[in-house]
Protein backbone atom coordinates (compact mmCIF):
# COMPACT_ATOMS: atom_id res chain seq x y z
CA UNK A 1 0.00 0.00 0.00
CA UNK A 2 1.64 3.12 -0.84
CA UNK A 3 0.96 6.41 1.28
CA UNK A 4 -1.54 7.33 -1.74
CA UNK A 5 -3.88 4.54 -0.73
CA UNK A 6 -3.73 5.07 3.33
CA UNK A 7 -4.58 8.81 3.38
CA UNK A 8 -4.34 11.08 7.02
CA UNK A 9 -5.82 14.72 7.58
CA UNK A 10 -5.68 15.71 11.13
CA UNK A 11 -6.07 12.99 14.02
CA UNK A 12 -7.72 11.13 11.44
CA UNK A 13 -6.49 8.14 9.16
CA UNK A 14 -8.62 7.46 6.23
CA UNK A 15 -8.82 3.90 5.11
CA UNK A 16 -7.39 2.48 1.85
CA UNK A 17 -10.28 2.89 -0.60
CA UNK A 18 -9.89 -0.42 -2.52
CA UNK A 19 -11.60 -1.79 1.05
CA UNK A 20 -12.67 -4.96 0.01
CA UNK A 21 -10.06 -8.15 -1.02
CA UNK A 22 -9.88 -9.64 -4.54
CA UNK A 23 -11.75 -12.47 -3.01
CA UNK A 24 -14.47 -10.37 -1.49
CA UNK A 25 -14.99 -8.50 -4.49
CA UNK A 26 -15.09 -11.19 -6.71
CA UNK A 27 -18.00 -12.82 -4.44
CA UNK A 28 -19.78 -9.52 -4.33
CA UNK A 29 -19.62 -9.34 -8.52
CA UNK A 30 -21.37 -12.96 -8.53
CA UNK A 31 -23.82 -13.50 -5.44
CA UNK A 32 -24.81 -9.30 -5.29
CA UNK A 33 -25.70 -7.86 -1.99
CA UNK A 34 -28.46 -9.02 0.18
CA UNK A 35 -29.25 -8.34 3.34
CA UNK A 36 -27.79 -11.17 4.97
CA UNK A 37 -24.67 -9.80 4.21
CA UNK A 38 -24.01 -7.16 6.53
CA UNK A 39 -22.20 -8.80 8.66
CA UNK A 40 -19.77 -10.23 5.73
CA UNK A 41 -19.06 -6.56 4.54
CA UNK A 42 -18.12 -5.52 7.39
CA UNK A 43 -15.52 -8.29 8.22
CA UNK A 44 -14.49 -8.19 4.70
CA UNK A 45 -13.47 -4.46 5.23
CA UNK A 46 -12.17 -4.85 8.73
CA UNK A 47 -9.29 -7.31 7.56
CA UNK A 48 -8.69 -4.47 4.65
CA UNK A 49 -8.38 -2.34 7.23
CA UNK A 50 -5.98 -4.54 9.24
CA UNK A 51 -3.32 -3.80 6.67
CA UNK A 52 -3.59 -0.18 7.39
CA UNK A 53 -3.56 -0.12 10.93
CA UNK A 54 0.16 -0.66 10.65
CA UNK A 55 1.32 2.78 9.04
CA UNK A 56 -1.33 4.36 11.52
CA UNK A 57 1.14 3.52 13.77
CA UNK A 58 4.37 5.17 12.21
CA UNK A 59 2.41 8.35 11.41
CA UNK A 60 0.66 8.76 14.47
CA UNK A 61 3.59 10.31 16.16
CA UNK A 62 3.36 14.04 15.66
CA UNK A 63 6.49 14.73 14.38
CA UNK A 64 8.11 17.13 17.16
CA UNK A 65 9.48 20.12 15.46
CA UNK A 66 13.22 19.54 16.71
CA UNK A 67 15.03 17.41 14.73
CA UNK A 68 12.48 17.86 12.14
CA UNK A 69 13.60 17.69 8.69
CA UNK A 70 10.64 18.94 7.06
CA UNK A 71 10.97 22.41 8.44
CA UNK A 72 15.19 22.36 9.14
CA UNK A 73 16.07 21.52 5.74
CA UNK A 74 15.90 23.07 2.43
CA UNK A 75 13.45 20.98 0.28
CA UNK A 76 13.95 20.23 -3.35
CA UNK A 77 10.83 22.69 -4.47
CA UNK A 78 12.79 25.56 -2.90
CA UNK A 79 15.69 24.84 -4.73
CA UNK A 80 15.15 23.77 -7.92
CA UNK A 81 12.91 25.55 -10.58
CA UNK A 82 8.95 24.19 -11.05
CA UNK A 83 6.66 23.42 -14.41
CA UNK A 84 6.11 25.69 -16.73
CA UNK A 85 2.21 27.03 -16.59
CA UNK A 86 2.44 25.34 -20.15
CA UNK A 87 2.61 21.87 -18.73
CA UNK A 88 -1.32 21.81 -17.63
CA UNK A 89 -2.91 24.22 -19.65
CA UNK A 90 -6.29 22.91 -17.76
CA UNK A 91 -5.41 22.22 -13.84
CA UNK A 92 -5.91 18.52 -12.25
CA UNK A 93 -5.47 17.75 -9.00
CA UNK A 94 -2.07 17.35 -6.93
CA UNK A 95 -1.11 13.52 -7.27
CA UNK A 96 -0.78 13.50 -3.29
CA UNK A 97 -4.91 13.83 -3.76
CA UNK A 98 -4.95 10.86 -6.09
CA UNK A 99 -7.12 8.30 -3.86
CA UNK A 100 -10.24 11.00 -3.90
CA UNK A 101 -11.78 10.16 -6.75
CA UNK A 102 -15.58 8.84 -8.28
CA UNK A 103 -15.82 5.15 -7.14
CA UNK A 104 -18.33 2.29 -8.48
CA UNK A 105 -19.46 0.33 -5.69
CA UNK A 106 -18.26 -3.16 -5.58
CA UNK A 107 -21.95 -4.26 -4.70
CA UNK A 108 -24.00 -2.99 -7.55
CA UNK A 109 -23.47 -4.17 -10.60
CA UNK A 110 -22.81 -2.33 -14.05
CA UNK A 111 -24.97 -3.89 -16.90
CA UNK A 112 -23.25 -2.71 -20.32
CA UNK A 113 -22.93 0.86 -19.74
CA UNK A 114 -25.89 1.54 -16.97
CA UNK A 115 -23.66 2.65 -14.38
CA UNK A 116 -23.55 4.51 -11.24
CA UNK A 117 -20.06 6.00 -9.79
CA UNK A 118 -20.65 8.15 -6.57
CA UNK A 119 -18.58 11.04 -5.07
CA UNK A 120 -16.19 11.10 -1.85
CA UNK A 121 -17.79 12.81 0.47
CA UNK A 122 -15.53 12.50 2.61
CA UNK A 123 -12.82 14.37 1.11
CA UNK A 124 -14.47 17.13 0.57
CA UNK A 125 -15.10 20.42 2.34
CA UNK A 126 -17.67 22.87 2.26
CA UNK A 127 -20.42 22.29 0.15
CA UNK A 128 -19.42 22.65 -3.72
CA UNK A 129 -18.68 19.76 -5.44
CA UNK A 130 -15.90 19.76 -8.11
CA UNK A 131 -16.95 19.12 -11.47
CA UNK A 132 -14.56 16.24 -11.86
CA UNK A 133 -15.75 14.37 -8.67
CA UNK A 134 -19.61 15.12 -9.67
CA UNK A 135 -21.18 11.79 -8.95
CA UNK A 136 -22.66 10.12 -12.19
CA UNK A 137 -26.02 8.04 -13.02
CA UNK A 138 -26.04 6.91 -16.22
CA UNK A 139 -28.83 4.77 -17.33
CA UNK A 140 -27.01 4.45 -21.03
CA UNK A 141 -23.86 5.01 -20.48
CA UNK A 142 -22.56 9.31 -21.53
CA UNK A 143 -21.76 10.95 -24.37
CA UNK A 144 -19.60 13.84 -26.34
CA UNK A 145 -22.63 15.22 -28.14
CA UNK A 146 -21.24 18.03 -30.55
CA UNK A 147 -22.99 21.25 -29.45
CA UNK A 148 -24.01 22.33 -32.82
CA UNK A 149 -25.83 19.38 -33.25
CA UNK A 150 -27.72 19.57 -29.81
CA UNK A 151 -31.41 21.24 -30.00
CA UNK A 152 -34.01 21.77 -27.59
CA UNK A 153 -37.62 21.36 -28.69
CA UNK A 154 -40.95 23.01 -26.86
CA UNK A 155 -44.01 21.85 -27.43
CA UNK A 156 -47.53 20.51 -26.19
CA UNK A 157 -49.84 23.45 -24.92
CA UNK A 158 -47.90 26.44 -26.17
CA UNK A 159 -48.95 28.95 -28.96
CA UNK A 160 -45.44 28.26 -30.72
CA UNK A 161 -43.60 24.87 -31.17
CA UNK A 162 -40.25 26.14 -30.68
CA UNK A 163 -36.89 24.30 -31.82
CA UNK A 164 -33.96 25.99 -30.15
CA UNK A 165 -30.10 26.02 -30.88
CA UNK A 166 -27.64 26.07 -28.08
CA UNK A 167 -26.84 29.60 -29.63
CA UNK A 168 -30.50 30.31 -29.49
CA UNK A 169 -30.69 29.44 -25.75
CA UNK A 170 -27.63 31.39 -24.86
CA UNK A 171 -28.90 34.44 -26.14
CA UNK A 172 -31.52 34.50 -23.21
CA UNK A 173 -31.17 36.00 -19.86
CA UNK A 174 -29.69 33.50 -17.49
CA UNK A 175 -29.33 33.49 -14.02
CA UNK A 176 -26.81 31.41 -11.95
CA UNK A 177 -27.43 29.09 -8.22
CA UNK A 178 -26.41 26.69 -6.16
CA UNK A 179 -28.07 23.73 -5.73
CA UNK A 180 -27.72 20.01 -4.38
CA UNK A 181 -28.62 16.98 -6.72
CA UNK A 182 -29.35 13.76 -5.02
CA UNK A 183 -30.60 10.64 -6.82
CA UNK A 184 -33.64 9.47 -5.27
CA UNK A 185 -31.78 5.81 -4.46
CA UNK A 186 -29.07 7.20 -2.66
CA UNK A 187 -28.32 5.89 0.82
CA UNK A 188 -31.10 2.86 -1.21
CA UNK A 189 -29.03 -0.32 0.68
CA UNK A 190 -29.63 1.22 3.87
CA UNK A 191 -33.45 -0.20 3.68
CA UNK A 192 -32.09 -3.40 3.59
CA UNK A 193 -30.07 -3.42 6.08
CA UNK A 194 -26.47 -3.45 3.75
CA UNK A 195 -23.87 -1.57 5.51
CA UNK A 196 -21.70 -0.42 2.57
CA UNK A 197 -18.96 0.77 4.25
CA UNK A 198 -17.83 4.44 3.19
CA UNK A 199 -19.80 7.70 3.42
CA UNK A 200 -18.87 7.74 -0.07
CA UNK A 201 -21.07 4.62 -0.95
CA UNK A 202 -23.80 5.46 1.65
CA UNK A 203 -24.82 9.12 1.08
CA UNK A 204 -22.48 9.64 -2.81
CA UNK A 205 -25.24 10.13 -5.04
CA UNK A 206 -25.13 13.70 -4.05
CA UNK A 207 -23.54 16.69 -5.38
CA UNK A 208 -23.73 20.43 -4.88
CA UNK A 209 -22.88 22.91 -7.59
CA UNK A 210 -23.84 26.18 -9.25
CA UNK A 211 -26.01 26.07 -12.39
CA UNK A 212 -26.30 28.29 -15.02
CA UNK A 213 -28.92 28.49 -17.48
CA UNK A 214 -32.02 30.50 -18.83
CA UNK A 215 -34.98 30.02 -16.04
CA UNK A 216 -37.59 27.26 -17.41
CA UNK A 217 -40.47 30.09 -16.60
CA UNK A 218 -38.78 32.82 -19.21
CA UNK A 219 -38.42 29.96 -21.47
CA UNK A 220 -41.89 29.02 -21.40
CA UNK A 221 -42.97 32.47 -21.71
CA UNK A 222 -40.92 32.63 -24.83
CA UNK A 223 -43.01 29.67 -26.12
CA UNK A 224 -46.76 31.15 -25.01
CA UNK A 225 -47.13 28.27 -22.45
CA UNK A 226 -50.36 28.27 -20.93
CA UNK A 227 -49.84 27.69 -17.55
CA UNK A 228 -53.50 27.42 -16.42
CA UNK A 229 -53.98 24.38 -18.04
CA UNK A 230 -50.13 23.10 -18.13
CA UNK A 231 -49.37 21.63 -14.95
CA UNK A 232 -47.12 19.08 -16.00
CA UNK A 233 -43.70 19.14 -18.00
CA UNK A 234 -42.52 16.38 -20.12
CA UNK A 235 -38.81 16.09 -20.08
CA UNK A 236 -37.20 13.93 -22.54
CA UNK A 237 -32.89 13.05 -22.85
CA UNK A 238 -31.44 12.75 -25.64
CA UNK A 239 -29.46 9.70 -24.87
CA UNK A 240 -29.96 5.98 -25.79
CA UNK A 241 -32.27 5.14 -22.61
CA UNK A 242 -34.79 7.32 -23.70
CA UNK A 243 -35.41 9.05 -20.06
CA UNK A 244 -38.40 11.08 -19.99
CA UNK A 245 -39.12 12.04 -16.48
CA UNK A 246 -43.24 13.53 -15.86
CA UNK A 247 -42.35 17.42 -13.74
CA UNK A 248 -44.64 18.72 -11.35
CA UNK A 249 -44.68 22.47 -12.97
CA UNK A 250 -46.25 23.20 -9.39
CA UNK A 251 -43.04 21.88 -7.30
CA UNK A 252 -40.39 23.94 -9.71
CA UNK A 253 -41.81 26.45 -11.77
CA UNK A 254 -40.33 29.11 -9.76
CA UNK A 255 -36.64 27.59 -9.76
CA UNK A 256 -35.86 25.33 -12.33
CA UNK A 257 -33.29 25.99 -14.77
CA UNK A 258 -32.66 24.51 -18.26
CA UNK A 259 -29.06 24.63 -17.38
CA UNK A 260 -25.74 24.80 -19.76
CA UNK A 261 -23.23 25.65 -16.83
CA UNK A 262 -21.61 23.96 -14.17
CA UNK A 263 -19.32 25.76 -11.69
CA UNK A 264 -18.28 28.04 -13.81
CA UNK A 265 -17.76 26.61 -16.99
CA UNK A 266 -20.06 24.04 -19.48
CA UNK A 267 -21.35 21.30 -18.18
CA UNK A 268 -18.98 18.30 -18.05
CA UNK A 269 -20.42 14.72 -20.61
CA UNK A 270 -20.83 12.65 -17.82
CA UNK A 271 -23.72 15.35 -16.60
CA UNK A 272 -25.37 15.65 -19.60
CA UNK A 273 -23.03 18.67 -21.73
CA UNK A 274 -24.42 20.61 -23.59
CA UNK A 275 -27.69 21.05 -21.47
CA UNK A 276 -29.53 19.15 -18.68
CA UNK A 277 -32.67 20.08 -16.53
CA UNK A 278 -32.19 21.51 -12.59
CA UNK A 279 -35.14 20.97 -10.64
CA UNK A 280 -34.06 22.21 -7.61
CA UNK A 281 -35.20 20.28 -4.88
CA UNK A 282 -36.58 17.18 -7.05
CA UNK A 283 -35.15 13.22 -7.52
CA UNK A 284 -31.84 12.96 -9.45
CA UNK A 285 -33.96 11.27 -12.02
CA UNK A 286 -35.57 14.28 -13.02
CA UNK A 287 -32.70 16.46 -13.46
CA UNK A 288 -32.77 15.03 -17.23
CA UNK A 289 -29.60 14.89 -19.00
CA UNK A 290 -28.37 16.02 -22.86
CA UNK A 291 -32.41 17.83 -22.68
CA UNK A 292 -33.91 17.49 -26.09
CA UNK A 293 -37.62 17.93 -25.46
CA UNK A 294 -40.18 19.70 -23.38
CA UNK A 295 -43.64 18.69 -23.93
CA UNK A 296 -46.27 21.37 -21.57
CA UNK A 297 -49.32 19.12 -20.40
CA UNK A 298 -52.38 18.72 -18.38
CA UNK A 299 -51.61 15.55 -16.86
CA UNK A 300 -48.67 13.26 -15.32
CA UNK A 301 -47.36 11.23 -18.35
CA UNK A 302 -46.65 7.83 -16.51
CA UNK A 303 -43.55 7.30 -18.80
CA UNK A 304 -41.24 4.00 -18.22
CA UNK A 305 -39.40 5.88 -15.85
CA UNK A 306 -42.24 6.39 -13.26
CA UNK A 307 -44.31 3.73 -14.14
CA UNK A 308 -42.23 0.93 -13.72
CA UNK A 309 -39.32 2.74 -12.01
CA UNK A 310 -38.73 4.79 -9.05
CA UNK A 311 -41.85 4.05 -7.46
CA UNK A 312 -41.85 3.12 -3.29
CA UNK A 313 -42.66 0.00 -2.70
CA UNK A 314 -44.89 -0.08 -0.12
CA UNK A 315 -45.78 -2.79 3.03
CA UNK A 316 -49.05 -3.28 1.59
CA UNK A 317 -47.75 -4.17 -1.82
CA UNK A 318 -48.48 -0.86 -3.40
CA UNK A 319 -46.63 1.34 -4.63
CA UNK A 320 -46.00 5.26 -4.29
CA UNK A 321 -45.49 7.20 -7.43
CA UNK A 322 -44.27 10.58 -8.38
CA UNK A 323 -42.38 11.01 -4.96
CA UNK A 324 -40.08 13.56 -6.20
CA UNK A 325 -39.21 15.72 -3.30
CA UNK A 326 -35.99 15.14 -1.46
CA UNK A 327 -36.97 15.25 2.19
CA UNK A 328 -34.33 17.16 4.75
CA UNK A 329 -31.40 15.06 5.18
CA UNK A 330 -27.76 15.24 6.62
CA UNK A 331 -24.83 12.69 7.14
CA UNK A 332 -21.79 13.36 8.89
CA UNK A 333 -18.70 12.97 6.35
CA UNK A 334 -16.14 13.58 8.99
CA UNK A 335 -15.48 11.11 10.73
CA UNK A 336 -17.25 8.26 8.96
CA UNK A 337 -16.91 5.39 7.86
CA UNK A 338 -14.17 3.52 6.84
CA UNK A 339 -11.74 5.98 8.77
CA UNK A 340 -10.21 5.88 12.06
CA UNK A 341 -9.23 8.11 14.70
CA UNK A 342 -5.72 7.73 15.70
CA UNK A 343 -5.79 9.49 19.06
CA UNK A 344 -8.05 10.53 22.02
CA UNK A 345 -8.73 14.16 22.10
CA UNK A 346 -9.72 17.36 19.82
CA UNK A 347 -11.93 16.16 16.96
CA UNK A 348 -13.64 18.85 14.70
CA UNK A 349 -16.88 16.86 13.62
CA UNK A 350 -17.80 17.96 9.75
CA UNK A 351 -21.01 17.01 7.80
CA UNK A 352 -23.80 18.45 5.39
CA UNK A 353 -27.40 18.95 5.47
CA UNK A 354 -29.96 19.44 3.06
CA UNK A 355 -33.72 19.55 2.03
CA UNK A 356 -35.60 19.86 -0.89
CA UNK A 357 -38.12 22.10 0.51
CA UNK A 358 -36.18 25.22 1.23
CA UNK A 359 -33.29 26.00 3.82
CA UNK A 360 -31.52 23.78 6.62
CA UNK A 361 -32.89 25.42 9.56
CA UNK A 362 -30.60 23.19 12.24
CA UNK A 363 -28.53 20.13 12.73
CA UNK A 364 -28.31 18.45 16.06
CA UNK A 365 -25.47 15.81 16.29
CA UNK A 366 -25.51 12.88 19.34
CA UNK A 367 -22.44 11.10 20.17
CA UNK A 368 -24.36 8.40 22.20
CA UNK A 369 -26.61 6.95 19.68
CA UNK A 370 -29.24 9.46 19.79
CA UNK A 371 -29.28 9.86 23.70
CA UNK A 372 -28.03 13.50 24.21
CA UNK A 373 -27.93 15.98 21.38
CA UNK A 374 -26.06 19.17 20.48
CA UNK A 375 -26.56 21.87 18.16
CA UNK A 376 -24.09 22.14 15.84
CA UNK A 377 -22.47 24.71 13.40
CA UNK A 378 -23.96 26.16 10.12
CA UNK A 379 -21.52 27.76 8.09
CA UNK A 380 -22.73 30.13 5.61
CA UNK A 381 -23.95 30.45 3.15
CA UNK A 382 -26.97 28.62 4.33
CA UNK A 383 -29.07 28.15 0.57
CA UNK A 384 -32.70 27.15 -0.35
CA UNK A 385 -32.11 23.42 -1.90
CA UNK A 386 -28.45 23.36 -1.63
CA UNK A 387 -25.80 21.26 0.99
CA UNK A 388 -25.44 23.24 4.04
CA UNK A 389 -22.26 22.33 5.59
CA UNK A 390 -22.23 21.80 9.62
CA UNK A 391 -19.20 21.77 11.77
CA UNK A 392 -19.48 20.90 16.32
CA UNK A 393 -16.42 20.36 18.20
CA UNK A 394 -15.66 16.90 19.78
CA UNK A 395 -13.50 15.96 22.09
CA UNK A 396 -12.66 11.83 22.11
CA UNK A 397 -12.51 10.24 25.44
CA UNK A 398 -11.51 6.93 23.97
CA UNK A 399 -14.20 4.94 24.99
CA UNK A 400 -16.94 3.76 21.88
CA UNK A 401 -19.39 6.05 20.68
CA UNK A 402 -22.35 6.64 18.02
CA UNK A 403 -22.21 9.53 15.82
CA UNK A 404 -25.62 10.60 14.32
CA UNK A 405 -26.79 14.16 12.98
CA UNK A 406 -30.08 15.12 12.33
CA UNK A 407 -31.25 18.04 10.17
CA UNK A 408 -34.36 20.18 10.66
CA UNK A 409 -35.62 22.57 7.48
CA UNK A 410 -37.47 25.40 7.37
CA UNK A 411 -40.79 23.69 7.21
CA UNK A 412 -40.06 22.26 10.74
CA UNK A 413 -39.99 19.03 9.21
CA UNK A 414 -37.31 16.52 11.16
CA UNK A 415 -34.97 13.87 9.80
CA UNK A 416 -36.26 11.00 10.81
CA UNK A 417 -34.58 7.35 12.74
CA UNK A 418 -34.10 4.63 10.35
CA UNK A 419 -36.84 2.73 12.71
CA UNK A 420 -39.41 5.24 12.01
CA UNK A 421 -39.17 4.93 8.59
CA UNK A 422 -39.22 1.54 8.36
CA UNK A 423 -42.71 1.79 10.52
CA UNK A 424 -44.20 3.77 7.74
CA UNK A 425 -42.54 2.46 4.67
CA UNK A 426 -41.28 -1.09 5.38
CA UNK A 427 -37.89 -2.47 4.18
CA UNK A 428 -38.96 -2.80 0.55
CA UNK A 429 -37.91 0.33 -1.06
CA UNK A 430 -34.92 1.65 -2.35
CA UNK A 431 -35.55 5.08 -2.84
CA UNK A 432 -35.77 8.04 -0.72
CA UNK A 433 -34.43 6.69 2.27
CA UNK A 434 -33.40 10.10 4.57
CA UNK A 435 -32.90 8.29 7.97
CA UNK A 436 -30.11 8.90 10.54
CA UNK A 437 -26.98 7.75 10.37
CA UNK A 438 -24.91 6.24 12.38
CA UNK A 439 -21.34 5.84 12.83
CA UNK A 440 -19.84 3.50 15.55
CA UNK A 441 -16.35 4.11 16.80
CA UNK A 442 -14.59 1.58 18.40
CA UNK A 443 -12.12 1.65 21.03
CA UNK A 444 -9.49 1.61 18.74
CA UNK A 445 -11.12 4.39 16.78
CA UNK A 446 -11.86 2.76 13.90
CA UNK A 447 -15.37 3.57 12.45
CA UNK A 448 -17.98 2.19 10.97
CA UNK A 449 -21.14 1.73 9.58
CA UNK A 450 -24.14 0.32 12.05
CA UNK A 451 -28.00 1.41 12.09
CA UNK A 452 -29.58 2.25 15.43
CA UNK A 453 -33.18 3.02 16.72
N1 LIG B 1 -30.94 11.61 -20.25
C1 LIG B 1 -30.65 11.13 -19.03
N2 LIG B 1 -30.86 11.91 -17.98
C2 LIG B 1 -30.60 11.46 -16.73
C3 LIG B 1 -30.13 10.14 -16.51
C4 LIG B 1 -29.89 9.33 -17.66
O1 LIG B 1 -29.46 8.18 -17.56
N3 LIG B 1 -30.18 9.85 -18.90
N4 LIG B 1 -29.92 9.70 -15.23
C5 LIG B 1 -30.75 10.36 -14.21
C6 LIG B 1 -30.46 9.98 -12.85
S1 LIG B 1 -31.17 8.53 -12.30
C7 LIG B 1 -29.80 10.81 -11.99
S2 LIG B 1 -29.64 10.43 -10.36
C8 LIG B 1 -29.16 12.05 -12.48
C9 LIG B 1 -27.65 11.97 -12.22
O2 LIG B 1 -27.03 13.11 -12.69
P1 LIG B 1 -25.45 13.13 -12.78
O3 LIG B 1 -25.00 11.94 -13.59
O4 LIG B 1 -25.09 14.43 -13.40
O5 LIG B 1 -24.95 13.02 -11.37
O6 LIG B 1 -29.37 12.27 -13.86
C10 LIG B 1 -30.63 11.88 -14.33
N5 LIG B 1 -30.79 12.29 -15.69
MO1 LIG C 1 -30.95 8.44 -9.98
Amino acid sequence: MTQVDAKRRGQIQQAPENFLTQDAIADLNKNGMDDTRRGFMRNGFMAALGSAVGLSASVNALASSEGDPAILEKQVWQTTLGKNVATMPYGTPSIYEANLIRRESPGLTRVSAASVAFTPLQGLFGIITPNGLHFERQHQGWYNIDPEMHRLMVNGLVKHNRVFTMNDLMRLPSVSRIHFIECGANTGLEWGNVAVPTVQYTHGMLSCCEFTGVPLSVLLEECGADLKKGKYLLAEGGDGSGMTRTINLDDVLNDAIVAWGMNGEMLRPENGFPLRLVVPGVQGVSWVKWLRRLEVGDMPYATKDEAVHYNDLMPDGLARQYTSIQECKSVITTPSGGQQLLDKGFYNVSGLAWSGRGKVKRVDVSFDGGNNWRMARLETPVLTKALTRFNIDWVWDGSPAILQSRAIDETGYVQPPIKLLRDARGTRSIYHNNAIQSWKIDLNGEVSNVQVG
